[in-house]
């Protein structure tokens, strides 16, 4: 390794990708507001999800009959994979708010978050997500970017704070016809939001799910470290220096 690499491998606590993966992760079902502790070294939960709105419109996952929200087989997404049910009985202006936030602990912030929301759909009434945005760590409110969008669901506009997920047509349970990927890219975020409604119309039991969220910490540098060995370095390439100058003269 060369010294800078290690100087640079040495000083930042390694940009590690994490996954909350609801194939191996317990959501307590029903349960609004749910912490999850990824990391021992660092105190308390990493990522903590608050679900508000209308929340006594919750109703239980129709494959398992488990209160949501609670992690289930039921929306696979096409992927073959269990995701975070969240059932309610909506009508017009019936929200459910999802709101993740990140440990203040991770000082620098969190980045590459992305998530995909499986069964965006419609039967009767069309379903909605809406009011998507992060939390910068400077307080700033963005957009997400939305991609790779099944055929059940459009986006419109295409950008902005104000850009909505309607779904269209029926999306089979286990098939990714209703599926749209939100992410905040490079951006640097404290945490996210969405918020799921449905069209006109008497109150449906209506579904979507959230697949595994993908978030990377931003690597905090050790100033002090960094500077001792940079001194190290500097020192270090002094000595090599002249060991190759030394060679060649022989
Ligand atoms: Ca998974
Ligand atoms: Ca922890
Ligand atoms: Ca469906
Ligand atoms: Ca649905």
């Amino acid at each position: 390794m060369l010294l800078p690499q290690l100087i640079l491998a040495l000083t930042m606590s390694s940009a590690m990708a994490v996954v909350l993966d609801w194939d191996t992760t317990t959501y307590t079902p029903g349960s609004l507001n749910e912490g999850f502790d990824l990391d021992n070294t660092r105190a308390g939960n990493e990522v903590t999800f608050v679900i508000t709105g209308n929340t006594n419109k919750l109703r239980p996952d129709a494959g398992t009959g488990i209160a949501t929200p609670s992690a289930s087989s039921s929306l696979q997404g096409g992927l073959g994979q269990n995701s975070l049910n969240i059932t309610a009985n909506v009508g017009t202006q019936t929200e459910i708010t999802v709101t993740v936030t990140f440990s203040a602990l991770y000082v620098q912030g969190v980045e590459n978050v992305s998530f995909v929301l499986f069964d965006i759909d419609k039967t009767t009434d069309s379903e909605f997500i809406k009011d998507i945005s992060a939390t910068t760590v400077d307080g700033t409110v963005i957009p997400a970017t939305i991609t790779n969008l099944g055929s059940s669901v459009t986006l419109s506009p295409g950008g902005g704070l104000g850009q909505v997920l309607t779904g269209q047509s029926p999306a089979a349970n286990a098939d990714g016809a209703g599926n749209a990927t939100i992410s905040f890219g490079a951006n640097v975020i404290r945490s996210f939001t969405f918020t799921f409604d449905n069209s006109s119309g008497p109150p449906r039991l209506q579904e979507i799910g959230m697949h595994d969220l993908n978030f990377t910490p931003v690597p905090e540098i050790n100033p002090a470290l960094a500077g001792a060995l940079s001194c190290v370095a500097a020192t270090g390439l002094m000595f090599f220096h002249r060991a190759r100058v030394k060679s060649r003269r022989q």
